[in-house]
């Protein structure tokens, strides 16, 4: 992950004595390794203390540069009872916790020594000392050498590592022992790892120490490069034992008016403004606007031009073309019918009118209608409540001002509505589009707009696809299929930007407009999206052929194949970092009110960090290019094994049914890509689910991940967790890694059967709390058995007491 500078050095060593050898001593330190001894790079005296006296000693040798080298031997082997000690000074651990020992030695075969194969030993202990001697492992050598190898002249040297930990003092001692053996002890290096400093997504994690257990992740949070902010969470990496980064979570993004130009957040030239989070670079100001400074976070309308503030960013200024008079007319229960004069000097051909309304001094949560006549009913408006209406016309030049605007009280309906008020055939809410500013969680995310709500296609694509011009892009293989035409890669080469490798998919020749137009459908939804783990669009290919659209390219493919193509290899750290991910942009999709409908491991991509991200928004709603979807008997086309009950009983597909959809991409990952519920039909798949069978653990699964499994396949959807609860679970599996060790039980591990379903609750969500647990929690433990004693043994009897 990290870049890998090693530090070498060369040294020649010989030496003679028992044996003549000569040996070339070539050596490197990756730079995640901090030495606190290398007897090799000592040049005065090491100052071992050898004991007794005639045990180890030290041979004085020079290398080519007349530096001492610090070589021990012993070989008493003729000689009963040997316990010769060779004792290191104090070693310092500079805060270290777990520190790793490299010998480096030769060891005699005894066979090969004449008469002496009675006493001889071919091993010796190493021990270390904080308050007292502790023997650390006894050291054998992989290759021992014969009389034969010392004809060559060519020694065979041993490296052997061992880790130590946790230290609990400022220093240690190391000692080595010998019982009778024929050693050379070459050198001595101790060691720590960290996690050395790194700047990864506009972010700066310092140089870290790791844990003192062997399993441990130090969890670091990021410091954001200048100009730049965390995107929907603060960035954060793991530092391991091995001095290595692991599971990257969130990322920074340059702030308004700046954009990433290699590495760094650089200010947006005078004429251009970067408004969201959400867009990458710079803009050029759409027409009849300007920026006249530098940094610019949106552009001003040139004199005689207008736009609202709520318009986006990216829309043209344009002259004058209100609506001017909105007249009210048949008020019904909850529904309004209003009626407005054609403006007098439209601007271009009228093409049709947006009504805007919201609760009055509510204006952060509004609706917009559409309509190509000058009147309309506005239905599903709450009694008792006043509303501002707005009207403006559309043309060919864009939009004109909601500057009409009429307000009005509704009164007297509440009761009404309370005995048996008949709702509406058809709920209103379905068919208009929301912007519900209030349960905005972070800055800078926003609701989904489904592209359906543009008439025309074109429109919502270029509203949130950055057009590319074809010339700056190169393709230089293909990587697969897709359902439309080829999937390439190459590089994409933007003036100004650093060169990336991107994803290219392409359409093919002879296509429809429908074609075309469900093709482009995916970018104008994913071009909506900025979140780590979710498929980044780079833009669109439009205005020549073929038609393409450009993502950012992940080297590692689908997560299927990736893991099959893997089985076995990860650590369940890595595998949980990568549940984590995906689970984290599921609840950026939830949390933007965006259903995917189609989780599975096949719809996730992996790039070279093992970062997952989601993707295949392509026909999320109609599934038609997903081989999995089969038709059901409502005529719709759903990937069964992934799907909630609900969603294929009557199409109910909501965050909670793509909630159960990761339930089966985790035990796809856990499986290392099996497939779910194996060879059965699909129709046994329904069957069985619907008699309460669930899959089975996969193979040494942590019960804890197969417990949040169960816990996404509950069939009641509310009682499921939601995306948020499973990050957050998920996050505490990374920071203990204990609570993973314990593996599923191994009745559940029986392959190809499932079982019976029980409810599982997790711990991040609030379901599983007890009243003890809540009391303690509002600092109010001491009443829990007054509490129980009243009764109140649940949360729900709780949210159920009186004031009385
Ligand atoms: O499993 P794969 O190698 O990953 O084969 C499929 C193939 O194209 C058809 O979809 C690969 N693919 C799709 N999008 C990307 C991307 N953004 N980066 C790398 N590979 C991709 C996918």
């Amino acid at each position: 992950m990290q870049s890998r500078w090693w530090s070498c050095g060369i040294r020649l060593v010989t030496w003679t004595w028992v044996w003549s050898l000569a040996l070339l001593g070539v050596w490197c330190i990756p730079a995640n390794e901090v030495n606190l001894l290398d007897s090799r790079s000592v040049m005065g005296d090491l100052g071992w203390v050898a004991y007794p006296k005639n045990g180890w000693e030290e041979i004085g040798e020079v290398d080519e540069n007349y530096a001492p080298i610090h070589t021990y031997q012993v070989c008493r082997v003729m000689e009963q009872n040997q316990n010769n000690w060779l004792h290191t000074n104090w070693i310092l651990t500079e805060g270290a916790q777990r520190v790793f020992i490299e010998l480096k030695f030769t060891l005699r075969d005894c066979n090969s020594l004449p008469g002496g194969v009675g006493t001889c030993k071919e091993t010796f202990n190493m021990a270390m000392k904080e308050s007292r001697y502790i023997k650390i492992d006894t050291i054998a050598a992989d290759e021992s050498f014969t009389e034969l190898d010392l004809g060559d002249r060519v020694m065979k040297l041993n490296t052997e590592v061992r880790d130590l930990g946790p230290l609990t003092r400022k220093g240690f001692y190391l000692a080595f022992q010998d019982l009778g053996a024929c050693i050379a002890l070459v050198s001595v290096r101790v060691f720590y790892k960290r996690c050395p400093f790194l700047v990864k997504s506009l972010a700066e994690f310092p140089d870290t120490i790791p844990g003192s257990e062997a399993s441990q992740l130090v969890e670091v949070v990021g410091r954001c490069v200048n100009n730049s902010l965390p995107l929907y969470e603060p960035p954060r990496m793991h530092c391991s034992t091995e001095g290595e980064w692991l599971v990257p979570i969130g990322k920074c993004v340059c702030q308004p008016g700046f954009e990433e130009i290699n590495g760094s957040c650089q200010v947006c030239k005078v004429g251009f403004y970067r408004s969201l989070l959400e867009s990458l670079a710079c803009s050029k100001c759409p027409p009849h606007s300007v920026a006249r400074q530098m940094g610019a976070t949106a552009c001003s309308c040139e004199d005689g031009y207008y736009k609202l503030d709520s318009d986006p960013s990216n829309m043209a200024c344009t002259p004058p073309s209100p609506v001017s008079v909105v007249r009210k007319g048949h008020t019904g229960k909850s529904s309004i019918a209003l009626s407005w004069a054609e403006p007098d000097r439209p601007n271009g051909i009228i093409l049709e009118y947006e009504i805007k309304y919201f609760e009055k001094e509510q204006d952060s949560s509004y609706t917009i209608i559409k309509s190509k006549d000058t009147e309309m009913v506005v239905e599903g408006l709450k009694p008792s409540s006043a509303y501002i209406f707005q009207v403006r016309a559309r043309t060919s030049a864009g939009y004109g001002h909601f500057d009409m605007t009429l307000t009005l009280m509704f009164l007297d309906h509440f009761f009404l509505r309370r005995c048996g008020y008949s709702k509406a055939k058809q709920d209103p809410e379905e068919e208009k589009m929301h912007f519900h500013n209030g349960h905005i969680k972070f800055p800078g995310v926003r609701t989904y707009i489904d592209p359906l709500t543009y008439e025309d296609p074109n429109q919502a694509v270029h509203e949130f696809a950055q057009e590319i011009d074809v010339s700056y892009i190169s393709i230089e293989r293909i990587i697969g299929a897709g359902e439309f035409g080829e999937v390439c890669s190459g590089p994409l080469r933007l003036p100004g930007k650093r060169e990336i490798q991107v994803a290219i998919k392409t359409l093919k020749a002879g296509y429809t407009e429908q074609q075309r137009r469900d093709f482009l459908w995916e970018a104008s939804i994913m071009g909506q999206f900025n979140h780590p783990n979710i498929i980044r669009l780079e833009g669109v290919v439009t205005k020549s052929k073929p038609v393409m659209i450009i993502t950012e390219y992940m080297e590692n493919g689908s997560l299927d194949t990736f893991l099959k193509k893997n089985d076995g290899q990860f650590t369940v750290i890595q595998l949980v970092g990568m549940l984590r991910g995906i689970a984290s942009g599921m609840r950026y999709l939830s949390d933007m009110g965006y259903v995917h409908r189609d989780l599975a491991a096949r719809n996730i991509l992996v790039n070279s960090n093992l970062v997952c991200k989601v993707s295949d928004f392509g026909l999320s709603r109609v599934l038609e290019d997903d081989p999995e979807a089969a038709y059901t008997t409502r005529g719709g086309k759903i990937p069964i094994r992934w799907t909630a009950p609900e969603a294929i009983a009557y199409r109910k597909f909501t965050s909670a049914s793509d909630v159960w959809s990761y339930g089966i991409v985790m035990w796809e990952v856990m499986s290392y890509g099996e497939r779910p519920y194996w060879e059965m039909s699909n129709q046994d798949v329904i069957k069985a689910v619907e008699e309460s069978y669930r899959l089975p653990g996969p193979m040494d699964c942590p019960e804890a991940l197969y417990h949040l499994m169960m816990d996404c396949w509950q069939r009641e959807r509310s009682n499921r967790p939601k995306f948020d609860e499973i990050v957050c679970l998920l996050d505490k599996f990374i920071r203990n890694p204990s609570s993973l060790k314990k593996l599923v039980n191994s009745s559940h591990r029986v392959s190809n059967l499932l079982v019976e379903h029980a409810s599982v609750e997790g711990n991040c969500s609030t379901r599983s709390q007890t009243v003890g647990e809540w009391l303690d929690s509002i600092k109010m433990g001491r009443y829990t058995e007054l509490f129980m004693e009243g009764g109140y043994s649940s949360l729900e009897t709780v949210a159920q007491m009186t004031s009385e």
